[in-house]
């Protein structure tokens, strides 16, 4: 049975016959987010949770936010500015790779403005219009081999508007951008998973604000930026910093690494490498 919906207070499993059973955790101790293969008593108790294949999450030093476990796809939704924002894109697609959780980059919105996407010619991109439903169709093809997928991204990027028009039977709400700050609204405030059909689950996330990544370590960090390891940077342990010879530092200088993208990855090292302890 498969955990759709995990708030404090109760759990929503989907079980075999495609019911929704509200149910308890057993102990504190077993916590359970979307995505969880769990087992679960004639109380409705859920006495195990099986072992993760992956699980998505954010942290900071000590604390850490499980997003959704057990992912086959991760989509990166962003959207034209002022929602554009490459330093969050890039921790969401550090903390997919770093889990072994395949992604791919959706722009949505792109009846508002075109999408830019040079940078990211090593990401499976699309461009799309969810609203105007256009190329919507290249996406959903993409998409339909995975079974459990997440929508990912900051508020207002059009996640929620995404997930109804994949499942229109879903009951997510979505609401306009503030026309003051063109910020999203946080519509969405806990992760929920849909079935779209029998056996394809589709978890709907909030917007993300932040994204913390002090759980990876710096060597997990230079693996999971996919254009670096193209490089093979001859220095095993290089950092990219300003080692002599790095061939990153070279990528850069000719421009077939984009420059926001070296600066993500040395934003997210320094943070580690300040929250490591003495
Ligand atoms: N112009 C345009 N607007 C869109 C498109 N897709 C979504 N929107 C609008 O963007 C606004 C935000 O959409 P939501 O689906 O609520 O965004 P979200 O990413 O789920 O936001 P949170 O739940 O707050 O994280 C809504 O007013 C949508 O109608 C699109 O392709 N084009
Ligand atoms: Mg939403
Ligand atoms: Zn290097």
């Amino acid at each position: 049975m498969i955990v759709v919906r995990a708030s404090r207070r109760n759990t929503l499993v989907r079980n075999k016959e495609g019911e929704l059973l509200e149910c308890t955790l057993r102990t504190k101790f077993l916590d359970t987010v979307v995505g969880d293969q769990v087992t679960v008593n004639e109380e409705n108790v859920i006495v195990d949770r099986r072992e993760r294949k992956n699980l998505l999450r954010r942290s900071f030093e000590e604390r850490q936010k499980n997003l959704v476990a057990n992912l086959d796809l991760l989509l990166v939704i962003t959207a034209p500015p002022p929602l554009f924002n490459t330093k969050i894109i890039d921790r969401m697609l550090v903390g997919a790779h770093a889990e072994n959780i395949k992604t791919a980059l959706v722009f949505n919105k792109c009846d508002l403005n075109d999408c830019v996407t040079t940078g990211y010619e090593f990401e499976t991109k699309f461009e799309v219009s969810a609203k105007f439903e256009k190329n919507l169709d290249v996406l959903f093809e993409f998409i339909q081999p995975f079974s459990h997928i997440a929508l990912c991204g900051v508020s207002g990027v059009g996640k929620s508007t995404i997930l109804k028009k994949l499942i229109p039977s879903a009951q997510a709400k979505t609401s306009e951008v503030s026309e003051r700050t063109g910020q999203g609204k946080q519509t969405t405030s806990e992760a929920v998973g849909y079935m779209r059909g029998d056996s394809q689950l589709i978890t709907d996330l909030p917007g993300v604000q932040a994204f913390g990544l002090t759980h990876i370590s710096a060597e997990e960090l230079r693996f999971a930026f996919p254009e670096f390891a193209q490089v093979k940077c001859k220095f095993r342990d290089c950092s990219h910093r300003a080692e002599p010879g790095c061939l990153i530092k070279d990528a850069l200088e000719s421009g077939s690494i984009a420059r926001f993208r070296y600066d993500s990855y040395i934003e997210i090292l320094s943070e580690l490498e300040q929250s490591l302890p003495y």
